[in-house]
């Protein structure tokens, strides 16, 4: 008898979801397993979405663009079991599976290099002074699919002016945590761990980026990126780098993970645009997640107005 393991099921992504999570379904209750769920201890089934914990005082968000939109949100269910976080996986449903142990407490981020105030902090500390934020926020995947997210989180520019950096920061770099003991994708070298991502710092200090905490009103699942996470929504996915450890600010321009495993592939700047497409597939469309036809693709994913200014001196078939 002929095992399909999910690694060998028609792509996630050119399969609608719903139809690729019913096709598991199937084959794992004709298998009468439960996939790698059942043999790995402690990992739940793709059907126990992972809870987080209610968070306190946030202001509430708005359905008024930039900082929202009265597109339809992605359910839940899709936003915490379709992920992207390689340290636990390749697959679509395997950080969901793999990151049920992980231990996001106690958590410390550390903030060095070009600023006056450089410190190692307990997460609780680093959120503390700041005002948590709901803002829905589209999130567009360089495999051409994208979600409606509620994100929860700090403007990104409160906590950059906070450590003051020097008038050398031209640059931030942001660091995952490294511990292939808890992350069994850092056991093998699909990237050079751990992940690193970075912004110039104007598109930092630019008042769309934020550092999430939260989704849906509750701190992130794991599979999203807990404790803390960047979410820059005029960008590929790729550059909303989860669980982050470092915060560093530089002269000179970081290499990202992505930059390092395929440089014509994929750029520092990572933007969001459908008329530049990636060496392998088209980006003009994309299909959000949960819905069937697939849309046009939008410059800087909707947010041009916004963001456009910061790139209007740049050749984007350069700067990609
Ligand atoms: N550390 C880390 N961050 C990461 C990734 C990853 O593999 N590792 N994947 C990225 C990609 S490609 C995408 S599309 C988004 C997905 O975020 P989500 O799973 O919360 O929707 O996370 C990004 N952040
Ligand atoms: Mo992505």
């Amino acid at each position: 008898m002929l095992i399909k393991k999910p690694t060998e099921i028609a792509s996630s992504e050119i399969t609608d979801k719903r139809m690729y999570f019913n096709r598991r379904q199937f084959i794992e209750s004709a298998l009468g397993v439960a996939s790698a769920a059942a043999v790995l201890p402690g990992l739940l089934l793709p059907g126990a979405a992972q809870a987080g914990t209610r968070l306190a005082g946030v202001r509430p968000g708005s359905t008024k663009a930039p900082f929202g939109t009265d597109e339809e949100r992605t359910t839940y269910e899709d936003v915490t079991r379709y992920n992207n976080f390689y340290e636990f996986g390749v697959e679509k449903e395997d950080p969901a599976l793999m990151s049920k142990n992980f231990r996001t407490k106690p958590w410390t981020v550390t903030v060095e290099g070009e600023v006056n105030k450089p410190a190692v902090y307990q997460l609780e500390d680093f959120i503390k002074p700041h005002t948590l934020e709901e803002r829905i926020y589209r999130l567009r995947c360089v495999e051409a699919w994208s979600m409606v997210i509620p994100w929860v989180g700090i403007p990104l520019a409160d906590i950059v002016k906070r450590f003051e950096p020097t008038s050398k920061a031209k640059y931030v770099e942001f660091t995952t945590l490294h511990d292939p003991a808890q992350m069994p994708g850092q056991r093998r070298a699909v990237l050079k761990w751990p992940y690193v991502e970075g912004l110039r710092i104007d598109e930092a200090m630019h008042p769309l980026a934020m550092l999430a905490v939260g989704l849906y009103g509750e701190t992130l699942p794991n599979q999203n990126g807990a404790p803390l996470r960047l979410v820059v929504p005029w960008k590929y996915g790729f550059k909303n780098i989860k669980s982050i450890v470092k915060i560093r600010f530089l002269e000179k321009q970081p290499t990202t993970a992505w930059m390092a495993a395929g440089p014509s592939e994929y750029g520092f700047y990572a933007n969001v645009n459908p008329e530049v497409n990636h060496p392998r597939w088209s980006q003009a469309r994309e299909r959000r997640i949960g819905e069937f036809l697939k849309r046009k693709t939008l410059m800087f994913n909707g947010y041009a107005n916004q963001v456009g200014h910061m790139y209007a001196a740049m050749d984007l078939n350069k700067y990609f």
